[in-house]
């Protein structure tokens, strides 16, 4: 049995954009799944957490695929292509894939830092300006990337997924996408895919208008 540790949208919590990842991939992949919805107050945060012992750094998502745990959604979203592909969401090609994983480590070590640099300059009422060119700056690269095409990489891959759950998370801190037309034409690409359907992506894309 594969089980899935996400946080949906709850009152305290705007739900897990990384599990969100997780959760696309297995829609996108046809795998059934078991959804379980953690409490990230008493079931992740206190240092004798339960959860902690599958994931010591009490985050989501965890995967547990029939006893095999794995955390960090990169190495997930990875892990399960290859577990349940082959697939064109990650090629084999060296090439592509190297394509592929460029976009997804860029996602993971570049842009997530820099959104979470914007988030806590504007939850603490901080001086953002440099957290705001920043974050310019890496909205321009995406940009010129999806100039003229629908998808990060040679084909719509978990890249796009990756960054499709995390990117609209800027919109309810207020970033206007206005600059960025290519972006939010790819936005419209993956909202038609059953995939992204009543998850937290539209709730984000609602938060900015783009819905
Ligand atoms: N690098 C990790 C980051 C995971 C992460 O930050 N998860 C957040 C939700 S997106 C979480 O579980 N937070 C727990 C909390 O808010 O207490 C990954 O990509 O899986």
């Amino acid at each position: 049995m594969l089980r899935l540790y996400h946080i949906l949208p709850r009152a305290d919590h705007p739900g897990s954009h990384n599990a969100l990842k997780v959760a696309v991939l297995l829609r996108e992949l046809g795998v059934d799944f078991e959804l379980i919805d953690v409490d990230p107050a008493t079931e992740l945060r206190p240092a004798d957490a339960p959860l902690r012992a599958l994931n010591p750094n009490g985050l989501t998502p965890i995967l547990d695929d029939d006893g095999f745990i794995l955390w960090e959604s990169a190495a997930i979203l990875q892990y399960l292509c290859d577990s349940r592909g082959p697939t064109p969401l990650l090629p084999t090609d060296p090439r592509r894939r190297g394509r592929v994983l460029q976009w997804l480590g860029w996602e993971a070590s570049t842009v997530i830092p820099a959104l979470m640099a914007l988030y806590q300059a504007r939850v603490g009422g901080h001086d953002d300006v440099a957290a705001s060119q920043r974050m310019a700056f890496l909205l321009g690269i995406l940009g010129r990337q999806l100039g003229g095409r629908d998808c990060v990489a040679d084909g719509y891959s978990i890249a796009d997924i990756a960054l499709g759950a995390s990117v609209p998370a800027l919109l309810p801190l207020g970033v206007d996408f206005a600059p960025y037309p290519a972006v939010r034409r790819w936005l419209a690409v993956l909202r038609e895919r059953p995939a992204w359907q009543d998850t937290i992506f539209l709730a984000d894309l609602r938060a900015g208008g783009l819905v």
